[in-house]
Parts: C-alpha cells; structure tokens; sequence
C-alpha cells in the first residue's frame, strides 16, 4: 500500500483532481468519508489547520488544501515542471483553474441567481485556457510541457464538472474537446474513471 489517506466529504468536489493525479499516475489510496454531521458534532474541523477538507496523508505526513496537495503530489511524481520557468507557469496554469473553480462555486452554490449569466460567461473562460493549448505544441499535448502535469488533472476535473452541468459547454472549443478526450483514455487514468468509486461518488453536495 501506498499510504495515502484522502479524507473528505462522499464527493467527488475539492478531493477529485487528487483522486484523477493517483488514479493516472498508477497510485493506491484508501478513502475516509467524513459525513457531515460528523463534521460538525466532532473534533475533525478543529484538528483541519484551515477547518476545512478535504485532508491528505502520505504516510505520517499530513497536508490540507487541495492544491497544495496536488503541488505535493507534483513535485512527488515529477509533474511539477522539469525547470523553474516551467513549474512557475504550471502554478500559472493551475491558479487560473482555481480562480474559474471558486466563480463556479459561487454560481452554482451561493448565488444561484446568479447561474444564467455565468453559464453565458463561460466562452470568456474557456477561452484562456483554449489559448493556452493552443500555444504549447498546437493544442495536441497538455497545459504545459510535454507531459502532463498536476494542473491537468485539476483542469480536467473542472471541465468535467461543467460538462455535467452544463452539457454544451465545450461545443466552440475543439482543442478542449479533444484534450478532454486525449487525456480520459490514458489507460490507468480510465480504469479509474470507470470504477465504481468514482461512478458512485456525487460529483457536488446536494443542497
Ligand atoms: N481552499 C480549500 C481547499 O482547496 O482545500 C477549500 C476547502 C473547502 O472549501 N472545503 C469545504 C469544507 O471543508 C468542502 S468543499 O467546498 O470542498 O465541498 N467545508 C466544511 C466547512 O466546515 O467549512
């Protein structure tokens, strides 16, 4: 066994771009489900440094924010940048991915008077990141580089969110398209989408 521990809510959410990083990289991990009213009735939120989930342990080793774990991990597996210039433009990549991930938690959790006109604003985000494939070897590798790297996995987790949600989402973008498609059928990568952990976990809480 690896010794990973992810501990998180029964959700795909904040802990799924971790989960697609050890699936694709040939990783095993174990799940603690934290339900949530164990959450709030117990000690799990005071330990968190953050009072939030989802948690990582490597080991004795324990980590929260999810992309700080999913640098971690990079770094772990060589996904990360092969030079300095190159993981600073990953770190780029991945913050850009983290800025559209809290619009979208906004949209669709806090304000959802608020999901039309973010669905209508979608082309202009997807756009960058359209462009930035486009720029790295015409749109038929990843984000950056020649191999994939963390930020791919949190991109591709994005991109699949939405396309539940928002199904023709991604119909003006080609490049996202088929990199969405390039990326899913990485073999390790795929038997975990199609396992029945993944198929069974809700990709957002209910509300
Ligand atoms: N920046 C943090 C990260 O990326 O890990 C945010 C984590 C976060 O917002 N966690 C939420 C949480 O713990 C759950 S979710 O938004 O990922 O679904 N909520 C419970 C609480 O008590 O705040």
């Amino acid at each position: 066994m690896s010794g990973y521990v992810i501990t998180y809510f029964p959700l795909r959410g904040r802990a799924e771009n971790i989960r697609l990083l050890l699936g694709d990289q040939g990783a095993t991990w174990e799940e603690e489900e934290v339900q949530m009213q164990d959450w709030k009735s117990g000690n799990l939120k005071k330990e968190a440094v953050f009072g939030q989930l989802p948690k990582f342990k490597d080991g004795d080793f324990v980590l929260y924010q999810s992309n700080s774990i999913l640098r971690y991990l990079g770094r772990k597996y060589d996904i990360a940048g092969g030079s300095n210039q190159e993981s600073a433009l990953i770190d780029m990549v991945n913050d850009g991915v983290e800025d559209l991930r809290l619009k979208f938690a906004r949209a669709i959790f806090y304000e959802p008077e608020t999901k039309d006109k973010y669905e209508a604003d979608l082309p202009n985000h997807f756009s960058a990141f359209e462009r930035i494939l486009s720029q790295n070897c015409n749109g038929t590798k990843y984000l950056v580089g020649d191999k994939i790297s963390y930020a791919d996995y949190n991109l591709l987790d994005l991109l699949q969110t939405h396309l539940a949600l928002f199904p023709a989402c991604l119909s003006t973008f080609p490049l996202l398209t088929a990199y969405i498609d390039r990326i899913t059928s990485r073999p390790k990568l795929s038997e975990y989408l199609n396992s029945d952990a993944r198929k069974n976990r809700p990709m957002i809480p209910k509300r």
